[in-house]
């Protein structure tokens, strides 16, 4: 019975988190009044409804340790998830991955056109930046501008961007298992990275609390990958919202090509549980963080 009640009570916390970022990103992208409009409304329907909402959830339970207004952390985790979906509205254009679905609906490209899907990813990429600046995220500028540097630092081109140009390259490159680590920490890693300290960040964290977010976060974001890599070999394209097994069939290099689905198996699961006992110095306040980590190896989308 127990652990039915817990993974009860983490899907209803994430639920509510995911409930409560699609008000505040439905409040922070306003609709203009001119022709340019077609612009903000793929940006909206880039980023409303749908996905899992697990990096702004990363956001506002790691914000909850250091007791964080609820307002800095929402803004901050809707800023987080901005950057997450101007990177798939990207991801799935034609000069890239060339995706027709997504969470389950058309991409961006498909809905609207790709010039208006490049300029949502723009828009939405600028717009995370302009809210982490704007006042209302923190009182402390300086907390501010750490914000904005730590999360240009994970999005930019030797985090998240430079990891989606080593993806590309990947399949030329036959890449070992020390070289995906690398490329999927830039591509994925980076970002849910920043999310889980974020939190330290707004609430000025002492060090050693960051210290442990961050390695949270590093044993997070591969397990994370991981599971990624095996839904994509084994998983329900009907849950999972997007065309699977592409990777086998472009020959990239995965956790799952390379050590085969049972071992990549058991290393998510090893992570997943390191992940949780770098929060040992944290009280039940980081239970949600701790079971987060098994979620992100059990999900099935
Ligand atoms: C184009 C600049 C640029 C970067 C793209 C993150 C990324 C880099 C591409 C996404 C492609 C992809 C499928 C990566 C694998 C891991 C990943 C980020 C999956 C999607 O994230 P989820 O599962 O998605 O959190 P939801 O829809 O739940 O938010």
């Amino acid at each position: 019975m127990k652990p039915r009640a817990v993974a009860t009570s983490l899907a209803d916390a994430m639920a509510e988190s995911a409930a409560a970022i699609e008000r505040e990103l439905d409040l922070l992208l306003d609709i203009g009044d001119g022709p340019e409009r077609r612009l903000h409304e793929a940006m909206r329907y880039a980023s409303l409804a749908g996905g899992k909402r697990l990096r702004p959830f990363l956001v506002l339970q790691s914000a909850a340790l250091f007791k964080v207004s609820r307002a800095s952390a929402l803004r901050t985790a809707s800023a987080v998830e901005m950057v997450h979906c101007y990177s798939l509205v990207h991801d799935d254009l034609p000069a890239m991955d060339d995706d027709d679905l997504r969470r389950g609906r058309p991409t961006v490209h498909k809905q609207f056109d790709e010039a208006t899907a490049i300029l949502t990813g723009d828009a939405l990429l600028t717009r995370a930046f302009e809210i982490l600046a704007e006042a209302a995220t923190h009182s402390d500028p300086q907390v501010r501008s750490e914000l904005v540097a730590e999360l240009a630092s994970a999005a930019g081109g030797f985090g998240m961007v430079g990891g989606q140009m080593l993806d590309l390259l990947a399949e030329s490159l036959a890449l070992d298992v020390a070289e995906v680590t690398r490329l999927q920490q830039m591509k994925t890693g980076r970002l849910i990275a920043f999310a889980c300290e974020a939190g330290a960040i707004l609430g000025k964290a002492p060090v050693q609390q960051r210290r442990a977010l961050r390695a949270y976060a590093h044993d997070l974001g591969l397990a994370f990958q991981i599971a990624d890599d095996l839904l994509d070999a084994e998983g329900d394209a009907a849950l999972v919202g997007k065309a699977l097994r592409k990777d086998a069939g472009a020959g990239k290099a995965t956790f799952v090509s390379l050590l085969g689905a049972e071992r990549a198996r058991s290393q998510a699961g090893i992570l997943a549980d390191q992940a949780a006992a770098h929060l040992d110095s944290f009280d039940a306040e980081a239970d949600a963080l701790r079971r987060v980590a098994r979620f992100v190896i059990e999900r099935k989308s």
